[in-house]
C-alpha cells in the first residue's frame, strides 16, 4: 500500500461533505488512465473546490484566464501526456476518487486545436467548439437533483466527432452545480486533457468561443436561477439564454 493512499482516504472524507469534484482521469478503450495522466493537474490548494463568480476559492472566477483549464495548471502542460484518440473515438473524462456528480446542473465538453500543433505549449486562448451538452433530461424530476442529466454520473462519456481535423486538441470537461444561482454562487467544476486526434476528418465547428468570455454574472441561468422556486421551463429558457442552450457541434460542417 502507497503511503499516499492514507492521504486518499482523507480527501475522500472532506469531499463527500463538501460534494464536490474535479475531472482527473481520461477513459480510453473503457480504461480509466492515472489521475492528471493526460489532464492537466490544477495547483489549487485544494484540487476539487468550485470556481464560482463570488465567495471565491484561491480568488479564481469564470472571468480570469485560468477558468479554461483550472487554476495554474498550463505549468503543468509539459509534464502532462498526450492521448492519442480517432476522429469518431468514444472516450470519456472521470472524476477523482470515484466521485460522482452529486449538485444539479448541466455538463458540457469543449475542444479547442492548438495552432502550433503541439498542445503542451497551448494555453487555450485560440476558439473553442462545444462536442457534448446535457441539460435537464426528466423535467418530471426534481429539479433540485435527478431532472439533471448529469445526476450521479461518474464520467462524462463523449464522441469525438468523426469529421474532427487531426492534430492536438485541449478537451474541457465541465459541470456546472446551479444550486446556488439564486445568490450568484453557481460552481463550476471543470479541467482539460491534452489529445491528439488521427483521422481524415474535414469538418469545420460554425459555433465557437472564447475562454474566458463564454460566461458572465448577467446571465440569469449564473445569477438569480432558484432550483427550489422556479419552473422546468423557465429554467429551460435561462439555459437557451446562454451558450449552454447552444447545440453541440456533431461533425457537420
Ligand atoms: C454577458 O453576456 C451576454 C451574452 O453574451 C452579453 O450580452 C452581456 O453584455 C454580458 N454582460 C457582461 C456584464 O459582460
Ligand atoms: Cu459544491
Amino acid at each position: 500500500m502507497k503511503p499516499s493512499r492514507f492521504f486518499a482516504i482523507g480527501a475522500v472524507l472532506v469531499q463527500s461533505a463538501s460534494a464536490h469534484y474535479i475531472f482527473s482521469k481520461l477513459v480510453l478503450n473503457g480504461e480509466a488512465s492515472s489521475d492528471w495522466q493526460y489532464i492537466r493537474q490544477t495547483t489549487r490548494s485544494v484540487n476539487y473546490m468550485p470556481t464560482k463568480f463570488t465567495s471565491t476559492f484561491d480568488n479564481l472566477t469564470p472571468i480570469d484566464n485560468d477558468f479554461r483549464c483550472n487554476l495554474g495548471s498550463f505549468s503543468n502542460a509539459a509534464k502532462t501526456e498526450v492521448a492519442e484518440v480517432a476522429a469518431g473515438d468514444t472516450i470519456a473524462m472521470k472524476l477523482f476518487y470515484d466521485a460522482t456528480i452529486a449538485h444539479p446542473g448541466p455538463g458540457q465538453v469543449f475542444m479547442s486545436k492548438a495552432p502550433s500543433g503541439n498542445v503542451q505549449e497551448y494555453e487555450g486562448d485560440g476558439e473553442w467548439f462545444k462536442i457534448w451538452e446535457k441539460t435537464l433530461c426528466n423535467e418530471n424530476g426534481d429539479l433540485t437533483k435527478d431532472a439533471w442529466c448529469t445526476w450521479g454520473m461518474p464520467q462524462f462519456e463523449f464522441q469525438i466527432p468523426g469529421n474532427t481535423p487531426a492534430g492536438e486538441y485541449l478537451i474541457r470537461a465541465e459541470h456546472v452545480g446551479l444550486h446556488g444561482a439564486q445568490a450568484n454562487e453557481a460552481e463550476f467544476f471543470y479541467s482539460c486533457a491534452q489529445v491528439k486526434v488521427t483521422g481524415s476528418g474535414n469538418g469545420s465547428p460554425s459555433l465557437t468561443y472564447k475562454i474566458p468570455g463564454t460566461y458572465n454574472d448577467s446571465m440569469k441561468l449564473f445569477n438569480g436561477l432558484n432550483l427550489w422556486v422556479d419552473s422546468a421551463d423557465s429554467i429551460e429558457e435561462d439555459i437557451l439564454s446562454t451558450p449552454i442552450g447552444d447545440d453541440a457541434w456533431n461533425g457537420s460542417k
